[in-house]
């Protein structure tokens, strides 16, 4: 069976180890630890290294997930992560007043792996139609290219495997 990479990326807190969770319960393999640093998350643990998960699509192809670290000293973490996937989902919070300029961030980070990465936003949390139409237009003209854009509850299994089904069939024709 052939593997998939595809990996997580997003800042402290938005849910990549959540997500990897839902879609692979305890056959993942986590890297949290207590947080250290309640200034930019509160949340009680935060990941060092990679998250990594499976999850098999069913037609004979596997999903290898990887959830990268959001703290932004294990930046050399995440570049790795991307230089061996084959497809990487922007996570982010739209109702942050700096959504759009992270996103923006994180996918010129991927594309200058690769011009050809398939990639798409998940927007972790709640977020009205208007915020999220505006978000997604607003990051378009920044970048120059339309990049999908899919909301999902990362604690929800179903929701996720609904965002992967989306994001499968981007990568497979690439
Ligand atoms: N209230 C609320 N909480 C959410 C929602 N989505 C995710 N969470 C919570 O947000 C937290 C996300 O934590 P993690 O999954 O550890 O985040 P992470 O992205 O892996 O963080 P780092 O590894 O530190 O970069 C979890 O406690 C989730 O239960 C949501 O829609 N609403
Ligand atoms: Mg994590």
């Amino acid at each position: 069976m052939s593997g998939l990479r595809i990996v997580l990326l997003g800042p402290m807190g938005i849910g990549k180890t959540t997500a990897i969770r839902s879609l692979c319960g305890n056959v993942m393999v986590d890297c949290d630890v207590p947080n250290m640093d309640p200034s930019s998350s509160a949340k009680a643990s935060t990941t060092v290294g990679a998250d990594f998960g499976v999850v098999d699509l069913g037609n004979g192809e596997q999903l290898h997930i990887y959830g990268s670290p959001g703290q932004d000293r294990f930046d050399f973490m995440r570049n790795w992560l991307i230089s061996i996937a084959i497809g990487v989902i922007v996570m982010v919070d739209a109702n942050e007043p700096d959504a759009v300029d992270m996103a923006e961030q994180y996918v010129r980070t991927v594309l200058s792996f690769s011009e050809a990465m398939p990639c798409m936003l998940l927007l972790a949390r709640p977020v009205s139609a208007e915020i999220s139409n505006r978000f997604s237009s607003l990051l378009a003209d920044k970048l120059g290219v339309a990049v999908p854009v899919i909301t999902a509850d990362v604690r929800e299994k179903l929701q996720m495997l609904d965002a992967l089904d989306i994001f499968s069939p981007l990568m497979l024709t690439t």
